[in-house]
C-alpha cells in the first residue's frame, strides 16, 4: 500500500504547537504540568477528538487516543511527549506525537482500517526537568512506579505533582499501569550529530543508554568574601565547582559513550560578597554500558567525598533518576531498517543518548524507535531543527512500520 502522510498538515501542527509556550527565539518552554503544558495538551487533545479518536486520560495524566481495527485486541501504539525543557525546541517529543496523529489521520482519510487497533499517546513529564525522574508518565504507565508515589514527587519549584496534575485538569480516571500494547514505536529527533554527519536520513534505534541523576547538597559556612582568609573558608561554591570539573575528568578517563553533566547549580545566598554557605547541584551520568555507568557513579561518589573532606563541607545526596540501559526489540529495529531502505533512505543503527518513553514501554511490549536528523546535532535549545524533508521521511517510515505491525500475525 503506498499511503503517504500529509506533510503540510503535520508541519503546520508542529508550528502551531510550537507557538504554545513560545520563548520568542524559535523555541518553546512547556515544563511538565505548567499552564503552558496544559495549553499544549488541550490543543493536541482537540485534534485527537476532532479526528474522532477515543481519547482517554490515565491516573498520571498520560493521554492515549485510539482508533479501532478490524479485530478486537491491544493496539499498536506510537507517541512520545509534549512537555519540554525551559530552552526547548519545537521537535523534541512533539514530532513523535504529531506524526503519530498524522498517521492515524492519513488512515482515516483513506478509509484504511488495519487488522489491529492503533493508538497515539503523549506521556506525562518525559523531560523530568521540573519533576524528576524523567520519563515519569511512561514509567508509571509501565508499572515502574506506583501512581501514589508519583503524586508525592516535589518539583524544583516546590509544587507537588498530584496537585499540579489536578490543577491543570489531567488527573484522569484510567488506572495505571496501562494497557499492554501489541507493540510500541516512537518517532523522535536524534538530538545528536550522528545521522547528519553521515548524511543518513533514518536511525533504527537499537536502545537507550543508562541514566543516573543525583542531587548533591554541600553545606559550608556563609562568610565575608573580603575578610575571610582563604585557609579559613568552607566554601560550598568551590566544592560544587570542583564536582563539575571532576565529572568532566571522569567522562574523559572512561571515554567511549560516557557523558557527565552538572546542569543545575544553585549557590546560597548567591551574592557577590558572600562565601557560599550552601550549594545544590545535579550530576547527570550516562553510558550505553551498564557496568561502566556503575564505575562512573563509583568514581563520582569518591570524588564528592574527597572534595567535601578537603573543603570541610557537609554533603547530602539524593538519587533523582536511575535507569539501566535498554535494548529495543531486534525485530522492530530490523523492521525500521527495512522500511527505511524500502523508502529509499540511507539508514543507520545507533543507540540513543537521550532517554525516551519507548525505554519504558519496552518493559511491556516489543518497542523501538525511529530517529531523524537534528541539524548541527543540537537539542534542548531553541535552535533545534529538523528539515521538512526529514520530518516527512520519518513520518512515512513510521506509517509503514505501524501498518506492518498492525497487520502481522504475531511478533516472532
Ligand atoms: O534527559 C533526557 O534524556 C530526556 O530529554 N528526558
Ligand atoms: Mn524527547
Ligand atoms: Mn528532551
Amino acid at each position: 500500500m503506498n499511503l503517504r502522510i500529509d506533510a503540510a498538515r503535520l508541519l503546520s501542527r508542529l508550528e502551531e504547537l510550537g507557538r504554545i509556550g513560545s520563548t520568542g527565539d524559535g523555541g518553546c518552554a512547556r515544563l511538565a504540568l505548567s499552564d503552558e503544558d496544559r495549553e499544549g495538551r488541550d490543543l493536541v487533545v482537540t485534534w485527537m477528538r476532532d479526528l474522532g479518536l477515543d481519547v482517554q486520560v490515565d491516573a498520571i495524566g498520560n493521554v492515549v487516543a485510539r482508533r479501532e481495527g478490524r479485530e478486537p485486541g491491544p493496539p499498536v501504539m506510537c507517541g512520545s511527549h509534549i512537555d519540554t525543557v525551559a530552552t526547548g525546541g519545537r521537535y523534541d517529543g512533539n514530532l513523535g506525537v504529531l506524526a503519530g496523529l498524522e498517521v492515524l489521520e492519513t488512515l482515516a482519510t483513506h478509509d484504511v482500517v488495519p487488522r489491529r487497533a492503533m493508538a497515539v499517546a503523549f506521556f506525562t513529564d518525559e523531560e523530568g526537568a521540573r519533576f524528576a525522574p524523567d520519563m515519569l508518565g511512561s514509567l508509571v504507565y509501565a508499572g515502574g512506579m506506583a501512581v501514589e508515589e508519583a503524586y508525592d514527587l516535589v518539583s524544583i519549584d516546590g509544587a507537588r505533582l498530584g496537585d499540579e496534575l489536578a490543577r491543570i485538569g489531567y488527573l484522569g480516571g484510567l488506572p495505571c499501569p496501562g494497557l499492554v500494547p501489541h507493540a510500541y514505536v516512537e518517532l523522535h529527533i536524534e538530538q545528536g550529530p550522528v545521522l547528519e554527519r553521515h548524511d543518513e536520513v533514518i536511525g533504527a534505534v537499537t536502545g537507550v543508554q543508562g541514566i543516573s541523576w543525583q542531587e548533591v547538597r554541600f553545606g559550608g559556612q556563609f562568610n565575608h568574601a573580603g575578610t575571610t582568609p582563604m585557609a579559613y573558608r568552607r566554601d560550598a561554591g568551590l566544592a560544587a565547582a570542583s564536582v563539575a570539573v571532576a565529572a568532566r575528568s571522569i567522562a574523559r578517563e572512561l571515554g567511549g559513550h560516557q557523558v557527565a553533566t552538572v546542569g543545575k547549580l544553585d549557590l546560597h545566598p548567591d551574592l557577590v560578597n558572600v562565601v557560599a554557605g550552601q550549594a545544590i547541584l545535579t550530576v547527570d551520568l550516562r553510558n550505553t554500558e551498564g557496568d561502566v555507568l556503575v564505575e562512573a557513579e563509583r568514581r563520582m561518589s569518591r570524588e564528592i567525598d574527597r572534595i567535601a573532606s578537603e573543603e570541610q563541607v557537609t554533603v547530602e545526596r539524593r538519587q533523582l533518576a536511575r535507569f539501566d540501559p535498554v535494548r529495543f526489540d531486534d525485530r522492530i529495529v530490523g523492521l525500521v531498517e527495512k522500511t527505511a531502505h524500502a523508502h529509499g533512505h540511507p539508514v543507520r543503527r545507533l543507540p540513543s543518548g537521550a532517554g525516551h518513553d519507548a525505554q519504558m514501554l519496552a518493559r511491556l511490549c516489543p518497542s523501538g524507535m525511529i530517529f531523524v536528523p537534528s541539524a548541527g546535532g543540537i537539542s534542548h535549545n531553541p535552535a533545534e531543527h529538523t528539515s521538512p524533508e526529514h520530518i516527512e521521511a520519518g513520518a512515512n517510515v513510521l506509517l509503514d512500520v505501524l501498518l506492518t505491525l498492525a497487520e502481522e500475525d504475531v511478533l516472532t
